[in-house]
């Protein structure tokens, strides 16, 4: 059933917007300077059992603070500090994800018993924000192929596709009038990008579970795509033959495609992706140069070789 929404509407358009200037202008600086309210961690945090991953980033982690405080997670609302604000509503427990489609296993996992008979690695990634801000962020997770191995894909699977809880009595936002995206919402991955060792569902970060505003309690990271593609809070996984739809294309498919790879050549329609802000770099921070498949270009390039990647965008 279509949800009515206003197409291509974005948060800076919603909000008059000086207002939204103003706040985004505040919050960064804030984050900047490094004075932005700490908020507290949720009291059911707890220590996992982590081993280490040699797929780690050797660059140094972005603060707890702002991982936590500056975040994306429309279902609490469109701000950024929304989600820290909002999040903690979710119910978290009892939580399953029910992964089926095109598989000879189909299985309904319980979330606490998946995070203990899977080995948790500490894999410390970029992530680049469509959006041009940028983190390193140190999760906790397992490749995302050691869950679809068990529910054994069949040969007709071509796609993976993914699903955040739809429950509007948490999610504030699946309530709004003027939603900004349908709910759920959803994103996709190619099977053999979803396969791919970097590919994982986080279950924590910085060694412990996940705070409820990065998508708790268990989420999909994919380090070479923007940000979007990490989505929160999954209920669901189906292996399918035909490429899903994904909530951002849905929006503004002329904006976000479904590949959504990091690419600095690639424009966004209406801005530069050249360069990214590093989150929580103090007051004088300058812009980088956005790198290639967001630097993980020597072990993903190769599924799109021979793809134009300003078609398949
Ligand atoms: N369900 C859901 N997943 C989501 C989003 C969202 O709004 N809803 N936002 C995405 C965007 S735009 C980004 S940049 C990342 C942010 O993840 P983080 O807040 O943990 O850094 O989550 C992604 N996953
Ligand atoms: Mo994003």
């Amino acid at each position: 059933m279509p949800i009515t929404h206003a197409a291509s509407i974005r948060p800076s358009e919603i909000t008059p917007r000086e207002v939204y200037l103003n706040r985004r202008q505040l919050m960064l600086s804030a984050l900047a300077a490094g004075i932005a309210p700490a908020l507290p961690r949720p009291a059911q945090a707890a220590r996992l059992k982590t081993v280490p991953s040699e797929f780690s980033t050797e660059e140094e982690p972005t603060a707890l603070d702002y991982i936590t405080s500056y975040n994306n997670f429309y279902e609490f609302g469109v701000g950024k500090e929304d989600p820290a604000r909002n999040a903690g509503r979710l119910t978290t427990r009892p939580w399953t994800v029910e992964v089926g489609g095109l598989v000879s296993r189909p299985v309904t996992f319980d979330v606490d018993e998946l995070m203990t008979s899977m080995t948790l690695e500490d894999r410390i990634y970029r992530m680049r924000c469509v959006e041009g801000w940028s983190m390193v962020i140190p999760w906790v997770g397992f490749p995302l192929s050691k869950l679809l191995n068990r529910v054994e894909p069949l040969g007709s699977a071509k796609f993976v596709a993914f699903e955040t809880l739809l429950r509007p009595e948490e999610m504030p936002q699946q309530d709004a009038f003027f939603p900004v995206l349908e709910w759920p919402y959803v994103e996709g991955l190619r099977l053999d990008e979803a396969m791919h060792p970097l590919t994982i569902l986080a279950v924590g970060l910085y060694g412990e579970t996940l705070p409820n505003q990065n998508g708790a309690p268990i989420r999909l990271v994919v380090p070479w795509k923007y940000g979007f593609k990490s989505i929160k809070s999954v209920v669901k996984i189906t292996l399918t033959e035909e490429q899903p739809p994904t909530s951002w294309n849905l929006q503004n498919p002329r904006e976000y495609g479904f590949y959504s790879n990091v690419n600095p050549e690639v424009d966004h329609p209406r801005w530069s992706q050249a360069t990214e802000l590093p989150i929580g770099q103090g007051l004088f921070a300058s812009r980088k140069p956005t790198l290639m498949f967001n630097g993980y270009a020597d072990q993903v390039a190769h599924l799109y070789s021979g793809m134009d990647l300003r078609k398949y965008y």
